[in-house]
């Protein structure tokens, strides 16, 4: 019995992966996750703030990810970081599958110096993002701040998932936004880790999510 749990389990691990791209007239993007990775990135989405933002969610969610990514960033950035979101998304809904034996919530706490921020993730299949971060500044670098919550309200609207992200205090937007991140790798490795009492169960009383 419990020789037949653990295979069902390790066969179920294996799968969590997904290979997906996304063309559209203002965007040309590839993503190739893998759930169960050490926190591998290779990152070149054309938008090197991204790019650092992508590296924390690999890292800190144990996530492998490759992203490629080229866009009209002579415009400027907001098709690239949007339609990244809504990839990788896509990515996580079909790496994750039908989450059986997964734990569902996860949620983080992340500080940065004098920043502190919580991101609470629900893999509900129903899309909901609560953004409530004060930025203190209009850009970081390069970087248009107002990005952030167009790349989680792409993530939210395709991976399908319930999303809670709150900058409790912050005076350096940099930090703001890297603490955002990084809670958002660890809220989702929190909530894709395999549950061991729960082998091929979905975490919910309706049998489905
Ligand atoms: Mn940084």
């Amino acid at each position: 019995m419990r020789l037949q749990s653990t295979l069902r389990l390790a066969a179920h691990v294996s799968m969590r992966q997904a290979d997906v791209t996304r063309n559209t007239s203002e965007t040309k993007i590839q993503i190739v996750i893998n759930l169960d990775g050490s926190g591998k990135a290779e990152l070149a989405s054309g938008v090197p703030f991204l790019d650092h933002m992508l590296d924390q969610i690999a890292r800190h969610g144990m996530i492998d990810l490759k992203v490629m990514a080229t866009g009209d960033t002579h415009i400027d950035d907001h098709h690239t970081v949007e339609d990244v979101g809504i990839t990788l998304g896509q990515a996580f809904a079909k790496a994750v599958g039908d989450k059986a034996g997964i734990t569902r919530y996860g949620h983080s706490y992340v500080p940065l110096d004098e920043t502190l921020s919580r991101v609470v993730i629900d893999f509900s299949g129903r899309p909901g993002l609560e953004f409530n971060v004060p930025f203190t500044r209009a850009r970081v670098g390069d970087f248009d701040v107002d990005l952030s919550i167009e790349f989680f309200r792409g993530f939210v609207n395709h991976a399908g998932v319930t999303l809670h992200i709150d900058n409790l205090r912050g005076i350096n937007a940099h930090h703001q936004i890297e603490t955002v991140f990084k809670a958002f790798g660890r809220a989702l490795r929190m909530a894709l880790e395999i549950d061991p009492r729960a082998a091929g169960v979905v975490p919910s009383t309706k049998g489905s999510l």
